[in-house]
């Protein structure tokens, strides 16, 4: 039999009755805006698998292939614009129960183990295995202090932190050490409040969250550790506990997806300003020990298995938009954006025969991490008119230039909002940064809030 599950079927009548007691204490509302599609399977089937995304690519690296275990050294290669995927080079070693994070375009996975013995030993992989996909190899790093499986793995400020699991050590399920790849050295850092084995993390706003996972007591909450004071708080409970999820930032949400509890398709997002969860729509196939990649906002969910079931090829893709057209600058087909300017930049949301733009709440929308322009009462400064002239109306936005979270190397610019009714939007449009001063002086014309253009007196 495999451990791996087996501790969180034992637990189940356990979570049920946590999450019955804990519903009334957590505050969480149902959106359920977001939408699920089937994308091309993996070519093998695991469960247990790391992940990692480069470039807008899914890697999929080691895993178990069999319901015994089995680990593997396989790496598969996801492209979410192609749906299709491809094969790279195998880890030096078999790895199931590890995780993986990237630092500076280099692919860490950590932890895990290489083999089930006939008596259900599970000897440890030791090293870090560092994947180069620019070049396709595979290096050994520094041993991990504790080693263990079933940990979490995650990046703030270049240090990787591997954070609970399952290893030989007492207290290993609230290891906490981290790995600074420019010294190739492990240190020891706070341990986690709670206990925990297959959890799931995603980092906001350089604070690391977990969740989910086995321990004793069963863990029911969301801890968050901050890097920089190396100290542990928890946030609150989860609403549906749960073994082995997997989870994904998308737009400063966290969420977490599948695991052990119930019929494992459950999906809640995490909002760490607010510390309130969102119920979302459940995933089509429920599911354990599976991972999730993130690309352009949407994130797939790879693999897995179930008690009875699995491994798992399945790839099911959670978009939690409504994705709509936005033209910066509808006078302008290049975008310029001067990132000194003290204009402001006019974006139209564009409608459609599906979507209607007046439908938008303002006051939820930022582009590039800016609000859009208030009056002096507040309001959101926004009107309406048939922009690009094809019959349907668009909600033209004015954003201050110098509130946008954009460098000179920005190539685009992403606006979020939901509508009135709490469906969440997502656009996205090319953007063209140029040399402020060099356009100040050649360019005598600024833009007003208006979207109009006046001369400048500079
Ligand atoms: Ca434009
Ligand atoms: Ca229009």
């Amino acid at each position: 039999m495999r451990n791996w599950s087996t501790s969180a079927w034992k637990l189940g009548r356990q979570i049920c009755l946590i999450t019955w007691l804990t519903s009334v204490a957590i505050t969480h509302t149902f959106a359920q805006a977001g939408t699920w599609s089937t994308k091309a399977a993996m070519p093998t089937a695991r469960f247990g698998a790391a992940v990692a995304v480069v470039n807008s690519l899914v890697y999929v690296v080691g895993g178990c292939v069999s319901p015994v275990g089995n680990p593997v050294a396989i790496l598969e290669v996801y492209d979410p614009k192609t749906d299709r995927w491809a094969s790279g080079s195998p880890m030096p070693e078999p790895r199931c129960a590890g995780a993986a994070a990237v630092i500076d375009g280099l692919i860490y996975v950590a932890g895990g183990y290489s083999s089930v013995g006939p008596t259900g030993g599970r000897p440890p992989v030791h090293g870090i295995g560092v994947y180069d996909p620019r070049t396709d190899t595979w290096s050994t790093k520094a041993s991990i202090p504790t080693t263990r499986y079933g940990l979490a793995v995650a990046v703030v400020d270049g240090v990787l932190y591997a954070v609970g699991g399952l290893g030989s050590g007492t207290g290993s399920g609230r290891a906490v050490e981290a790995y600074n790849p420019a010294s190739n050295t492990w240190t020891t850092k706070a341990p986690m409040p709670t206990a925990r084995e297959g959890l799931a993390a995603g980092v906001v706003g350089g604070i690391l969250f977990v969740t989910g996972g086995t321990g004793s007591p069963f863990p029911t909450t969301l801890d968050a550790y901050d890097p920089r004071s190396d100290a542990w708080a928890t946030r609150g409970l989860i609403p549906t506990p749960r073994y082995s999820p997997a989870a994904g930032v998308i737009n400063g949400l966290i969420y977490v997806v599948g695991g052990a509890s119930g019929t494992r398709q459950q999906v809640e997002a995490y909002d760490p300003k607010t510390n309130t969860w969102v119920t979302e729509n459940p995933m089509p196939t429920g599911r354990s020990g599976l991972v999730a990649g993130v690309v352009d906002d949407v994130l797939y969910a790879v693999g897995g298995e179930t008690l009875h079931s699995g491994p798992f090829s399945v790839n099911e893709a959670f978009d939690p938009f409504l994705r709509i057209t936005i033209d910066i600058k509808p006078d302008d087909p290049d975008n310029t954006i001067n990132l000194k300017s003290r204009g402001t930049v006019p974006v139209a949301i564009l409608g459609s025969a599906t979507f209607d733009p007046t439908t938008v709440d303002p006051a939820t929308v930022t582009l590039a991490g800016a609000p859009v322009v208030t009056r002096p009462n507040g309001v959101p400064m926004t009107s309406i008119s048939d922009v690009n002239g094809d019959g349907y109306l668009d909600l033209l936005l004015h954003f201050r230039t110098q509130d946008l979270q954009l460098t000179r190397t920005s190539t685009e610019a992403v606006l979020y909002g939901e509508t009135f009714s709490g469906q969440r939007i997502r656009g996205a449009d090319a953007v063209r940064i140029v040399a402020s001063d060099r356009l100040l002086r050649s360019n005598p014309w600024t833009e007003g809030p208006s979207g109009r253009r006046t001369l400048s007196t500079d």
